[in-house]
């Protein structure tokens, strides 16, 4: 019998698959911390803010009358839908023929993660992983079709679909071969390259489980496809369980339509899983007892175990986090020897909500807490902060973060020694940047 079709729970899905991998478990223990090593700031002067230097220079940015102040700016007619400002225009999306497979229609444009503030990403950056390009759609034309193990088999307008009451959700879409270029070594000295591949939003629709009260679900529907029909069809089948539980039918990005990049006029969220289970350009639901087997869960998006055979459905992303500033795009080149800084960054975890994340300076030698700042919502970016006196000195500085299902990041030994290197998804090794004595940032992994 297939294993899968014994699964009957989200968290058996999940533990079976950690027993499977035997990954998990080996991760499942309460970190120890160890408090000792480095002194807490006490001061919090921010750097590089010193009043009588600019004043002292003449500072014509404060002595001079600016353009701004003495013309119009633009007519309110100006820039309908509104656009950043041009000294912003290097914030953007980033693609290369390196994270592509041939061409730039089955690729991945990453996200400008250190550029972000808060949890959310702005529906211009939202990082855009396609198979077949991005499919540009007529609303009109649309529809979502919900067939197979239902009573009331349903094909619905998109007007019809936003009839019924919707939500909003805060979560975070990582796709899982984030950072899988990097398995043996580090390959970008970026971390939009290397940790790019994910993006958090608040998504609006409505839960799967809400159409299906009207449907009449068959007692033997098992699993639920999820089809695409864009140029790629991509298609996934998803256990029922977790259909019941949060999976969602979205339309709303951030207060407004999905972007085509995200797969307007709708697509599927299952929180915390696999970005490429959440088909954009959703056309096509069908209920069925046993999995379809789909391209992407036989060919692709498997997970290979150093025995060579590989775990077929493996669904959540694990806990993760990545120190978003300093890194190789924002060095601490300008800082002096008792500067005051910000080492920040964003925890994930597809388990659940970060309860805590660690920062070492040693390259995981020695740690100690970070705190966790704004909203701290399950299967959403954390964004964690923690405030550090600048000695000039080189660093090894990682960070780790511990979710409430009560999993913490492996080290890349760890992770290594569990799964071997020749995977391309799911990695969640610690992530160690280099800081070297004059600032500069290095993407480096720590062995040991
Ligand atoms: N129909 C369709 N859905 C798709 C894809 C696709 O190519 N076609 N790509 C998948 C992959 S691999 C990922 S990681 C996520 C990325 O979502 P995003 O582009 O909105 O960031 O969408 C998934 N859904
Ligand atoms: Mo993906």
């Amino acid at each position: 019998m297939n294993k899968a079709l014994t699964i009957s729970k989200e968290d058996e899905v999940l533990s079976e698959i950690q027993d499977q991998s035997g990954r998990r478990n080996f991760f499942k223990k309460t970190a120890a911390y160890s408090m000792s090593a480095f002194a807490a700031s006490s001061v919090l002067m921010p750097v590089n803010i010193n009043a009588e230097e600019h004043n002292g220079k003449g500072d014509p940015a404060i002595l001079e009358e600016q353009v701004w102040g003495t013309t119009f700016g633009y007519p309110v007619t100006h820039n309908l839908y509104g656009l950043p400002s041009p000294y912003e225009s290097n914030v953007t999306r980033r693609t290369t023929e390196l994270l592509s497979s041939g061409n730039m229609y089955a690729s991945i444009a990453v996200s400008p993660i250190h550029e972000l503030s808060g949890i959310i990403t702005p529906n211009g950056l939202f990082f855009n992983r396609c198979h077949g390009g991005t499919a540009e759609i007529d609303y009109n034309k649309h529809r979502l079709m919900i067939h197979g193990l239902v009573e009331k088999p349903l094909v619905l307008t998109m007007d019809e679909l936003k009839r019924y009451p919707s939500v909003s959700r805060i979560h975070f879409i990582e796709c899982p071969a984030n950072g899988g270029p990097e398995w043996r070594n580090p390959q970008f000295p970026s971390i939009q390259f290397a940790k790019g591949f994910m993006s958090c939003a608040e998504w609006t629709g409505v839960y799967i489980k809400d159409i299906l009260k009207d449907l009449g679900l068959k007692p033997e529907a098992k699993w639920m496809l999820a089809e695409g029909v864009d140029n790629s069809h991509m298609g996934r089948t998803v256990p029922i369980d977790k259909v019941l539980d949060d999976a969602m039918i979205v339309w709303g990005q951030n207060g407004e339509a999905l972007r085509p990049e995200q797969g307007y006029p709708i697509r599927l969220l299952l929180p915390g899983w696999e970005g490429n289970l959440m088909v954009k350009w959703l056309g096509r639901l069908e209920f069925a007892s046993e999995p379809f087997y789909a391209k992407e869960e036989t060919a692709k998006y498997t997970a290979l175990k150093p025995s060579g055979k590989a775990i077929q459905h493996f669904y959540a992303n694990e806990v993760n986090s990545v120190i978003t500033s300093p890194c190789p795009e924002k060095p601490w080149s300008d800082l002096k020897k008792g500067d005051v800084v910000e080492i920040e960054g964003l925890a994930w975890s597809g388990m659940g909500t970060i309860k805590g994340v660690d920062i070492s300076l040693d390259g995981g030698k020695n740690w100690k807490e970070a705190s966790l700042k704004g909203l701290v919502l399950p299967q959403a970016w954390t964004r964690f902060s923690f405030i550090y006196k600048y000695e000039g000195k080189a660093l090894f500085l990682s960070s780790r973060a511990r979710d409430d299902a009560g999993y913490v990041q492996p080290s890349v030994k760890q992770e290594r020694d569990a799964v071997g290197v020749e995977g391309v998804y799911h990695r969640n090794g610690i992530h160690t940047w280099e800081v070297t004595a004059n600032g500069e940032v290095k993407n480096v992994q720590i062995l040991s």
